[in-house]
């Protein structure tokens, strides 16, 4: 019986691994359950990064997986007749128990440390300063193109018009529907108008926590158009359901129309006013 339960738990490391393997490479059932198509070219260091993580935690899953089932099974009561010894504790292999494990955590902590500032820290630079050249001290930060603010429960999106700023009176207004010019450095402006949501691009690989009371800067460079998913990942209230938006890639002459269109279109309806009220 005890062998029963060692090829059992043997089954926990093959699987484990066979799961990945599949899904991976897109097999059958498993097409599309692995992460989806990288569109941003920031992205793949995040991906390296996952997968990094990935292999390292998963030949310790099977390596341990080993462990348990070599045990399991050499030590098989019915097979081992002579009493059993106990141990009462072993001060080396607590500490290389120990240490490992933290050494481990430290690479990784510094190993990413590039991938957390190219995402949170290195917000794009524009080489408008006097001298002109990029790379130099009078840089300035790229501006946001276009501002959410996440409220329960939508996605409130305001977009820069043609002056390329946001706050003034030709600024355009959508709502869950975030367009973005391709092959462009896009900043975007994050703010939340009530409680913690979470502002989650699957495809550009960006996911940043709306807080209340605080401006929050994403970038990203898209580098094919369609329409993707924008979603809220933060449990947000009971309609956080409801926070689902669609980022559309364009190319920059249908970003400009686009623009342009709803820019009118929202003019007709400010001039025509709010709709009147009924008589009683
Ligand atoms: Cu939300």
């Amino acid at each position: 019986m005890g062998r029963f339960w060692s090829i059992l738990f043997l089954l926990v490391p093959v699987l484990g691994v066979l799961t990945f393997v599949l899904a991976i490479n897109e097999v059958g059932p498993f097409y599309r359950h692995w992460l989806p198509v990288n569109i941003n070219d920031h992205g793949g260091i995040i991906d390296s990064l996952f997968m990094f993580i990935l292999y390292l935690t998963g030949v310790i899953f099977v390596a341990t997986g080993l462990v348990l089932f070599w045990f399991l099974w050499k030590y098989d009561v019915a097979k081992n007749r002579a009493p059993v010894k106990f141990s009462h504790g072993s001060h080396t292999l607590e500490v290389i128990w120990s240490i490992l494990p933290a050494a481990t955590l430290l690479f990784i902590a510094i190993y990413q440390m590039n991938a957390w500032a190219d995402a949170k820290l290195r917000r794009p630079l524009l080489s408008t300063g006097p001298d002109k050249t990029a790379g130099t001290r009078d840089d300035v930060v790229q501006p946001p193109l276009v501002e959410v603010t996440a409220r329960q429960f939508e996605w409130r999106i305001r977009y820069a018009g043609s002056d390329g700023q946001i706050g003034t009176p030709d600024d355009v207004y959508t709502v869950n529907d975030l367009h973005i010019p391709v092959d462009e450095e896009v900043v975007l402006q994050l703010k939340s108008m009530d409680v913690l949501h979470s502002f989650f691009l699957p495809h550009m690989r960006v996911k940043q926590d709306a807080v209340p009371g605080m401006k929050q800067f994403l970038w990203f460079r898209a580098n094919r158009t369609g329409t993707y998913d924008l979603v809220c990942a933060e449990l947000c209230g009971w309609g956080h359901y409801k926070m689902r938006g669609r980022l559309y890639v364009e190319s920059r002459q249908q970003f400009d129309k686009w623009l342009k269109e709803k820019f009118q279109e929202q003019e007709q309806t400010e001039l025509k006013g709010p709709p009147a009220e009924s008589a009683e």
